[in-house]
């Protein structure tokens, strides 16, 4: 009888790991790496500013970074993305920090959904955003309030700055689907399991604008892509 029952759950056991293993197996396969390498090959733009007020925290000098470029022409804070697909919003929550009076990180990227902004610096910000499809902000956030909690709802990029401390500035990257990365100082980002098949990589610069390449995704494999950016 013993036997018997064990038996059953053994064939129990195997029946339920093949129903919930088969569909991820699947997603697996179904999607594949992009690692996007752009490249500029004209100028980094980066403007240099006294400060006047908090330079405990802010330091005597700001940088206003409009233009970085890294070793081997790779341009930063890009943003790469698959043009035109379709997918769930990703659960993790963005963060993006002020410290030192900068916006860290410079572009931050997430889908639709709230962000924390946090004061790290312990002086007083205000925050306040340029853009189009989503309410822009304009609020004060005190020295003593660590964290203030935002929501995006809408897919663009939006512009977010300090009126306390002009040369503060940083870009939230809402964007419509999950499959995007954010170039570091080497012009390197990855898309992780992006749909396979044909698709459009498009990138997209505060400065330079837009460019877009076309890829061949496969399945569980990686996929390299160079885009160079023209200056406008
Ligand atoms: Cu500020």
């Amino acid at each position: 009888m013993r036997k018997a029952l064990a038996g059953f759950a053994a064939v129990a056991i195997v029946a339920a790991s093949v129903w919930f293993v088969a569909p991820g197996r699947v997603d697996a396969q179904g999607g594949g790496t992009i690692e996007v390498e752009v490249k500029y090959n004209g100028p980094a733009q980066v403007e240099t500013l006294k400060v006047n007020k908090d330079t405990e925290q802010c330091g005597k000098e700001a940088k206003i970074e409009k233009v970085v470029v890294g070793g081997n022409k790779g341009l930063a804070n890009a943003v790469a993305s698959v043009a035109g697909a379709k997918g769930q919003p990703t659960a993790k929550k963005a963060v993006i920090d002020q410290k030192g009076c900068k916006f860290v990180p410079h572009v931050v990227s997430m889908t639709p959904g709230e962000i924390d902004i946090l004061n790290s610096d312990g002086v007083l910000h205000n925050i306040h955003t340029y853009s189009t499809a989503n309410p822009s902000i304009n609020k004060a956030q005190p020295k003593f309030k660590k964290t203030m909690t935002e929501k995006f709802d809408k897919p663009e990029f939006v512009k977010i700055t300090c009126d306390v401390h002009s040369w503060m500035l940083g870009w939230v990257a809402v964007m419509p689907h999950p499959y995007f990365g954010v170039t570091n100082e080497s012009g390197m980002a990855k898309i992780e399991n992006a749909p396979a098949g044909k698709q459009t990589v498009e990138v997209w610069h505060e400065t330079l604008g837009k460019a877009t390449k076309e890829v061949e995704v496969k399945p569980g494999a990686t996929t390299k892509v160079t885009i160079e950016m023209v200056k406008k």
